[in-house]
């Protein structure tokens, strides 16, 4: 891929000294607006609206053609509470703004071929800001956040080489389809853009249960009715910033997402490194590499890599120490890249103990204890480390980092889950699943009742020893995700 901004080229020729003096005075008029703008926009930035002013609605308000009833109280009121939050957190305003400059111009026209509005596109700033790479813990993933059978549904390849929830144009296209469709069944913005944040059945059986299909009358989750109002605040300021003070100048834009498409033909799968040089962008533009401990020539690459970047004098040796987060298989990678098992390696936290020393001709490397964060916060990173194998079994609770663990799979890995453990489809009751896979492996109390936390201890150590498949907890888009 090649991304390339369009140069202009402005030619301006001054044939007479008649069209030269306008040229001049004409220059002489545009400096001092020029000036006089400048000066606004340094005292708009210091001069901000003040919040109350912000949500004093003046106008009618619509979204996908709708209006939004702001004359009732309670409407009125939510909306308000959106606006006001969205504006507290300015800099993520102003990365809405900049990144809807890159990635608006294509989403609109693929909600326009849709034959779709337009409004639709403040769907994708609510759920991901507008960034690729984002996952959420429940397994939703890309610019609309489509789960993974949605997203299988709606036509998006997902599998563990390629994910194309993360692919705007695609993705674009399929949350099109799938608005379109909850558009077919609800026959209305409000309720469709509900139900793709809460799901078609839980909505249509509220509607059921409340008598009222009219959205704001329903009583929906908190996330679900605060939901629809954040998409609507987000166009509210999105649409308008200046008047809440947010002051752009062209520069101040993120250039439009532009990209060369190349097809490729080729009998064998491609190294992304390869991809990457033959594109002349940087390795990190197409995508991070994982290696696996175990293997030499994988180990070997970690290593020249190192190599490169200390561009070391050649008669020196490359110190190289490896760190991390206990039983994460840094001493199996120094064992594999020495060539010898020269570091104590077990599948428990804290194997090594203290710094070791190894020596090849070319490289010393050091083995580290594992390393891990004085507080485990978020609870997430917490599981995650539990559910690894990072922290010690004496400091965990097998039947919370289970649960963890089999929400996990079942968001993110349902295949994994099925192949292992033989089910035709995945349960929407988790129970069951646990105690299903407790059966199977035999984990029964007295009285032939099903040993619950046995059954989750059973699946944390075959995820742990690799009998699921290849997991991976977090990604490095995880990571930008929190930047
Ligand atoms: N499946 C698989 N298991 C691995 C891999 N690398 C390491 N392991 C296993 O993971 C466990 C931990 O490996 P170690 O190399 O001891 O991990 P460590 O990070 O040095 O652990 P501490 O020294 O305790 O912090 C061992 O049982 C290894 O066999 C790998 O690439 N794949
Ligand atoms: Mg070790």
């Amino acid at each position: 891929m090649e991304f390339k901004n369009n140069n202009k080229q402005i030619g301006i020729i001054c044939l007479m000294r008649l069209v030269l003096y306008c040229w001049c005075v004409f220059f002489a008029i545009t400096l001092s607006s020029f000036a006089d703008d400048t000066n606004k926009i340094y005292s708009n930035e210091f001069e901000l609206p003040s919040l109350i002013e912000c949500v004093r609605f003046s106008e009618p308000l619509f979204f996908c053609g709708n209006q939004v009833p702001l004359y009732r109280q309670d409407v009125r009121e939510r909306l308000e509470k959106e606006v006001l939050l969205a504006l507290w957190d300015r800099p993520q305003v102003i990365l809405w703004i900049k990144r809807a400059s890159k990635y608006f111009p294509h989403m609109e026209k693929i909600i326009n071929q849709a034959d779709l509005p337009d409004d639709l596109k403040y769907v994708a700033v609510i759920e991901s800001g507008l960034r690729p790479h984002v996952s959420s813990h429940k397994g939703a993933v890309g610019y609309w956040q489509f789960m993974r059978p949605t997203g299988k549904m709606y036509g998006l390849k997902i599998n563990y080489k390629i994910d194309e929830r993360r692919n705007l144009f695609k993705s674009t296209r399929s949350a099109c389809k799938y608005l379109k469709e909850l558009n077919r069944q609800f026959d209305d913005w409000f309720l469709s853009v509900a139900a793709y944040n809460m799901g078609a059945r839980g909505l249509k059986n509220q509607i059921k249960v409340q008598e009222t299909d009219e959205f704001y009358s329903l009583y929906l989750s908190e996330e679900t009715q605060r939901y629809v109002f954040k998409i609507i605040a987000a166009k509210f300021i999105m649409e308008n910033p200046q008047k809440f003070g947010f002051i752009f100048q062209k520069q101040d834009y993120y250039p439009v997402f532009e990209f060369d498409k190349i097809n490729i033909n080729s009998s064998r799968q491609l190294p992304i490194a390869l991809v990457a040089k033959a594109a002349g962008v940087s390795f990190r533009t197409i995508k991070a590499l994982a290696i696996t401990g175990r293997n030499p020539k994988e180990t070997k690459r970690a290593i020249e890599y190192c190599q490169r970047i200390t561009k070391k004098n050649k008669a020196q040796k490359t110190k190289i120490m490896v760190i991390g987060i206990p039983n994460t298989g840094k001493s199996t990678i120094i064992n594999s890249i020495v060539g010898k098992k020269a570091a104590k390696t077990g599948n428990v936290p804290a194997i090594t103990r203290h710094n070791q020393r190894m020596a090849t001709k070319d490289i010393d490397i050091y083995d580290t204890p594992g390393i891990l964060w004085p507080v485990l916060e978020p609870k997430l990173r917490a599981d995650i480390l539990a559910a690894s194998g990072a922290i010690a079994s004496t400091a965990m609770d097998y039947n919370d980092t289970g649960a963890f663990t089999l929400n996990f799979l079942i968001n993110n890995y349902p295949d994994l889950l099925k192949t292992r453990y033989k089910f035709d489809k995945i349960s929407s009751d988790r129970t069951r699943i646990i105690e299903e896979i407790g059966k199977k492996r035999g984990c029964l109390k007295k009285g032939g009742k099903i040993d619950i936390q046995r059954a989750y201890e059973m699946l944390i150590n075959e995820l742990r020893q690799g009998k699921l498949g290849r997991i991976s907890f977090e990604k490095p888009e995880n990571i930008e995700e929190n930047l």
